[in-house]
C-alpha cells in the first residue's frame, strides 16, 4: 500500500494511480503576492525558461524561497498528510524556442524503494496550449524503477520526442496546483505569447523520508545523504561535494527504445520481424541452448519494474 500523501483520500488515490493531481491551492491574495514579488525582482524581460533556483546568489534564492514558503504554508498544511515542505523557486517561461522542455523525469530525492517525492507546480497565470502549460504522461511514474540525477539520465531520454504524443496538456487556473510524482514524465512546450508564463515549483516529501542524492562516478551510481541546505548552498550540478555516501548501487542505466516504450506504456507487443528469404542451409541448423540467449535490455527493464 502506497504511503499517504494527500488529506483527501480520493485525490490521494488518483495521485498514486496516475502520478499527478490538480487541486485548488493558493487563494487570490496569495497568488497576487507571488506575482507582485516576481515582477518587483525581475523588471527586465528574458527569453525561454528561467528559474530563480538557478541564481548564483544564495541570498536572492533564499529570500524568494522564504516568501514562497510563507505563501504556501496555509495551502500545504490543508492539502498534505504528514509531509515535509522543502522549498520553492519561480519557474518562468518567456517567449521563445529556448523555453521548450522535453519530456523528462525529475531526480530521485528520496529512497524510492520506500518513499515517493513530489513537486507542487503552481502557475500564477492561467495556462493553455499557447503559453507553455505543463503536459503530463499519466501513470508513467510506475513504468520503470530508476535512479536519476545530475549525470544519470532518465531511462526515457532517447524517446522524449516520441512520448510527447501521449502526454496530456493540463490547462490550469492561476493558483491551482499540479502535484506530480518526481518519477512522472512531464514536459512543457514553447510559450508563444508575449506575456511570461509565471509559475512556482515547490518540492515536498513524506515527513518520515530522508533526502537522498544520486551520482554516477566511474560507471557506478552511488547514493548519498542529502538535505535542503545542500540545495541552497552548493552548485548541485557539481556532484556530492562532501555529502556522506550511503552505498554503491548495482544499477545499469536502462535506455528505452520506441518499441519498448510502446510495450511498457501501451502494452503493445513489438511486430515480429519479417524473415529474410533464405536459401536452404548447407549445414544442419545449430540449436541455440537457452543459456546462450542473452537477456535483452528490455527483459532487464521488466525485471526492474517497480511497485
Ligand atoms: O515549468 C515548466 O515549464 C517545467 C517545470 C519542470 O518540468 C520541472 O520543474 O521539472
Amino acid at each position: 500500500m502506497a504511503i499517504r500523501i494527500l488529506n483527501d483520500l480520493q485525490q490521494d488515490k488518483f495521485l498514486d494511480d496516475e502520478g499527478y493531481a490538480v487541486i485548488p491551492f493558493l487563494n487570490a491574495a496569495e497568488t497576487k503576492i507571488l506575482v507582485d514579488l516576481f515582477h518587483e525582482n525581475h523588471p527586465e524581460t528574458k527569453e525561454g525558461l528561467y528559474a530563480t533556483a538557478h541564481s548564483s546568489s544564495k541570498e536572492f534564492k533564499q529570500r524568494l524561497n522564504d516568501e514562497i514558503l510563507n505563501q504556501f504554508t496555509r495551502a500545504t498544511a490543508e492539502t498534505f498528510f504528514e509531509c515535509r515542505p522543502l522549498g520553492g523557486s519561480y519557474i518562468v517561461k518567456y517567449k521563445g524556442e529556448k523555453g521548450v522542455l522535453y519530456p523528462h523525469q525529475d531526480w530521485n530525492i528520496v529512497d524510492e524503494d520506500f518513499y515517493r517525492s513530489f513537486n507542487i507546480w503552481v502557475p500564477l497565470v492561467d495556462t493553455n496550449d499557447e503559453n507553455g502549460a505543463l503536459a503530463v504522461l499519466p501513470h508513467s511514474h510506475k513504468l520503470i524503477k530508476s535512479y536519476r540525477g545530475v549525470n544519470i539520465a532518465d531511462p526515457f531520454y532517447k524517446v522524449n520526442g516520441y512520448t510527447w504524443q501521449y502526454h496530456k496538456t493540463v490547462h490550469m487556473k492561476a493558483g491551482e496546483a499540479l502535484i506530480y510524482d518526481h518519477r512522472l514524465l512531464h514536459a512543457s512546450a514553447v510559450n508563444q505569447t508575449d506575456a511570461p508564463r509565471l509559475a512556482v515549483v515547490f518540492g515536498i516529501i513524506p515527513e518520515k523520508a530522508e533526502m537522498r542524492y544520486y551520482y554516477l562516478e566511474n560507471g557506478i551510481v552511488s547514493e548519498y545523504e542529502n538535505n535542503v541546505d545542500f540545495f541552497f548552498n552548493n552548485d548541485i550540478l557539481k556532484g556530492p561535494q562532501g555529502l556522506k555516501k550511503i552505498k554503491d548501487i548495482d544499477y545499469q542505466i536502462p535506455v528505452v527504445t520506441e518499441e519498448e516504450f510502446d510495450e511498457l506504456y501501451l502494452g503493445k507487443k513489438p511486430e515480429p520481424k519479417k524473415a529474410e528469404p533464405q536459401s536452404p542451409p548447407e549445414q544442419p541448423e545449430r540449436v541455440v541452448e537457452p543459456d546462450e540467449i542473452n537477456k535483452s535490455l528490455f527483459q532487464k527493464i521488466m525485471d526492474w519494474m517497480s511497485i
